[in-house]
């Protein structure tokens, strides 16, 4: 048999159980006569903090580790944040310290490995992460979980979720069931990148055990919003502007007429994609097939983006669409209600519903700063920026995502935004077009280098697509110089 690169990685999972369950004491019996004669405290079971970001692929993270712990009947308590901070981990240190707690980091800490075992040393926690690590020569601490160590890609084949799943699945088996919430992690980060939004190495496995356990049901649908009006979602979700139709709904409506396909059923309620019969779809998928062929030029991989996978969830309803619930976890997490996504994903009924209003302020807060950051883009040699002191930093990262997949014009440069932070600092989102990944564009390594270089003290972190950093207002424009010439160096060689 051939050996699959998870083995090994899953038998550092399994070390790294062991480690964890005896850093907590977990097994100890404890004799309270001999207690009783000691001086010192008995060697109770430790109880664990975790803190994981804030993310989509964050709150994940932090609900299967949350779960897997209360079910192994260790206590625990939750943190979520932005980034870790080394103002953080100070306080952290002091934490276990005068507490004797456990922490598990999830989603982040790769990045700030160097300054962790600086502060808190070797034990008493442990990094669930999938961040690339800086030196991938140096074997993973027993302390650290990332699957780059393994030959297993962070960026496109698991996600933070993910590695937390399966440390939870090695914790006990029974974990499995909660496969979906890993799914829903990976779809966050934007994972399933394989044909027809398919899911490629171990986030591929994972989705087996979601499927297996009835958490998750596969569907193929066209590649448009399924719940918006039928017209509209046509309008501006198609995978690839169609500029005969697309933006415009009155040409839209005409479109639908030439098709016989009606806008509205017999209660004059709009219908969306999900109410179409089998054969309306056929007759839109081949009408748009040759709309982009004939008339507006697309490149042969045009037809195939028009089909792609649904992930549907069975225990969450009224969502049902594990992409939409994991966008209503990030609007939880970056409105500040973090906690409202971790209990929806745990199986909280009433959160769930008012996690669904969140969502709602959350897009239009959305679109808001969208306008904003519109109206404030600037041109460099190498790259676009945008401030504006109206946009909430925990936003700015969604805001740089949506511009630079939706606007054509937007990704011929990595775009970098800036937004205020707290104590004259700036919270910096950098991203990029898939095609200048392609190219050699790796933004994490860039934003790592110059914060080095700088002698910024918060550490940068990130993948080649997508990075962030925190940098003092003052160090702006050289900052954003430095930026501007590592872009052009990378794509130049
Ligand atoms: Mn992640």
């Amino acid at each position: 048999m051939t050996k699959i690169p998870l083995d090994d990685f899953l038998n550092a999972i399994d070390e790294r159980k062991d480690y964890f369950l005896k850093s907590i004491n977990y097994n100890k019996k404890i004799d309270l006569k001999e207690s009783e004669n000691s001086k010192e405290f008995p060697d109770f079971k430790k109880s664990v903090h975790i803190y994981s970001h804030l993310d989509s692929d964050g709150l994940s993270s932090a609900a299967i580790i949350a779960y897997a712990l209360k079910r192994a009947d260790i206590s625990y308590q939750l943190s979520v944040l932005p980034q870790l901070e080394t103002k953080y981990i100070k306080e952290i240190k002091e934490e276990i310290i005068s507490y004797n707690r456990f922490i598990i980091f999830s989603d982040f800490g790769t990045g700030q490995l160097k300054f962790l075992k600086n502060e808190l040393g070797s034990n008493n926690y442990l990094i669930l992460d999938h961040h690339q690590p800086e030196n991938l020569k140096e074997l993973p601490d027993i302390f650290h979980v990332n699957p780059y160590y393994y030959g297993i890609s962070g960026e496109s084949e698991i996600s933070a979720a993910g590695v937390c799943y399966l440390f939870a699945k090695t914790l006990d088996p029974k974990n499995k069931d909660l496969s979906s919430l890993a799914i829903i992690g990976a779809l966050g980060d934007m994972q399933n990148k394989g044909d027809k939004g398919s899911f490629i190495g171990s986030n591929k496995l994972i989705l087996e055990d979601a499927i297996h356990t009835g958490k998750i049901t596969v569907e193929r649908d066209l590649s448009i919003s399924r719940y918006q009006p039928l017209y509209i979602a046509l309008a501006y979700s198609l995978p690839e502007k169609l500029p005969t139709i697309s933006g415009n709904e009155e040409k839209v409506k005409l479109f639908l007429k030439s098709l016989q396909i009606k806008i509205k059923n017999e209660w004059n309620e709009r219908r969306t994609l999900l109410n179409l019969s089998t054969s309306e779809k056929k007759t839109l998928l081949k009408a748009l097939i040759s709309e982009g062929y004939e008339k507006n030029n697309k490149s042969k991989e045009f037809a195939g983006k028009l089909i792609t996978n649904y992930y549907i969830l069975s225990n969450f309803d009224p969502i049902s669409d594990a992409r939409e619930m994991s966008k209503l976890l990030n609007a939880c997490g970056r409105l500040g209600f973090p906690s409202l996504g971790i209990s929806s994903l745990m199986g909280d009924k009433k959160s769930l519903l008012k996690a669904i209003e969140k969502n709602k302020i959350f897009k239009r807060e959305i679109s808001a700063g969208i306008r904003l950051a519109e109206e404030n883009i600037r041109n460099y040699n190498s790259i676009n920026t945008f401030y504006h002191n109206n946009i909430n930093e925990k936003i700015i990262g969604t805001i740089c995502s949506i511009l630079v997949h939706s606007r054509e014009e937007l990704k011929i440069k990595p775009l970098i935004a800036f937004a205020d932070s707290d104590n004259h600092f700036l919270k910096v989102s950098a991203r990029a077009d898939r095609e200048l990944i392609n190219k050699g564009l790796n933004l994490g390594q860039i934003l790592r280098e110059i914060c080095q270089k700088m002698e910024i003290i918060n550490p940068a972190g990130g993948h080649p697509p997508a990075a962030g950093a925190k940098i003092p207002s003052m160090n702006l424009k050289i900052f954003i110089e430095e930026v501007d010439k590592a872009v052009e160096i990378q794509l130049s060689n």
